[in-house]
């Protein structure tokens, strides 16, 4: 990594940020005034805007000029029909406006997600919500950081906790689940009953019920990621979402000593190797994350056996299904 100067390009990627947060505000004023052509995807809840279009353009932009050499992945550019292969070199890859749905709707758990993945594995992520003014930054080997105050703010180490709590049980966890864009009939009904076990009472009839402290949908992947990093989430699971609603996501998690990793069968077949949180191409691309946030070790066990064994409870307690 020594031949990318990694806190060079933090910097850049930042001022860019807020450059896009400005377009995202103004678009959302626009939205909000005047309405806007909200066209959808892949179906009547899979939205976009002109405002990600312009602010991928952007980003793409400035991103080439500074940065010929990089490659660039991008949800609208995908959306478009570029289809980048992955390759080790360095490659930003960039989601314009994570939370479309929430833009539309004036709800402001928003922000642009830009990781940069080198040697397919991600190396920075920057993360900034222009309503909350939430900048969340994280640098491979350099920790990970919240600042409020655009850039006279006091960037804040994550997690926030300076030595993570416990995590006894599910049962006592705050977790992060979404409905995503794929409502057919099997995903759903698997995401449901998954959902009802998670939070169902075992004592009150619901068999094998965890009864977690509570489930949220901030309806971003890199919010919930965030938040993960930041200490407020236990744990985010999803499975439908893309490598640029997590790339960013992902390393400021790793960096403030989450855990990550993917499908039931990857955390199966890892997670007694070295392997186990390596979150290489595979599971980018996979479609299917789950993160715990850092727990302090214990007299009888590690923070990372505690992680491991969180996963493994929630992975006992919820399905597994194909995204489309
Ligand atoms: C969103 C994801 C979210 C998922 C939504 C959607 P978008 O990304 O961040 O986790 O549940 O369905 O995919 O479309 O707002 O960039």
């Amino acid at each position: 990594m020594s031949e990318l100067d990694l806190q060079s390009i933090l910097k850049f990627t930042v001022a860019l940020a807020y450059e896009a947060g400005h377009v995202i505000r103004k678009g959302s004023e626009a939205i909000q005034l005047a309405g806007s052509n909200v066209d959808e995807k892949k179906n009547s809840v899979d939205l976009v805007t002109e405002y990600d279009v312009k602010v991928e353009e952007l980003v793409k932009k400035k991103t080439s000029e500074t940065y010929p050499s990089f490659k660039f992945i991008g949800e609208e550019s995908y959306a478009a029909g570029s289809r980048p292969e992955w390759t080790d070199e360095p490659t930003f890859c960039v989601d314009p406006i994570d939370g479309t749905t929430n833009f539309v709707h004036g709800f402001p758990w928003v922000c642009i997600s830009i990781g940069l993945i080198y040697k397919r594995h991600s190396i920075l992520g920057v993360i900034y919500n222009p309503f909350l003014d939430l900048l969340y930054t994280g640098v491979k080997g350099s920790g990970s950081y919240v600042t409020h105050g655009g850039l006279n703010g006091t960037p804040r180490k994550l997690p926030f906790a300076s030595s993570p709590k416990p995590l006894a049980s599910l049962s006592q966890a705050q977790i992060a689940v979404e409905w995503g864009n794929d409502r057919a009939s099997k995903p759903l009904t698997s995401r449901s009953e998954s959902f009802h076990l998670i939070a169902g009472d075992p004592s009150n009839g619901v068999v094998g019920g965890r009864m977690a402290h509570s489930l949220r949908s901030l309806g971003s992947s890199a919010m919930n990621f965030a938040m993960v990093a930041q200490g407020g989430l236990d744990m985010y699971w999803e499975i439908g979402c893309w490598p640029w609603d997590v790339s960013a996501g992902v390393l400021i998690a790793q960096e403030a000593g989450g855990l990550v990793t993917g499908s039931h069968k990857v955390y199966a077949e890892t997670k007694e190797t070295a392997a186990f949180g390596d979150v290489g191409e595979a599971i980018l691309t996979g479609r299917k994350y789950i993160v715990v946030r850092a727990i302090g070790d214990a007299e009888k066990e590690t923070g990372r056996e505690a992680q491991k064994r969180i996963i493994g409870e929630f992975y006992d307690t919820v399905q597994d299904y194909d995204a489309l």
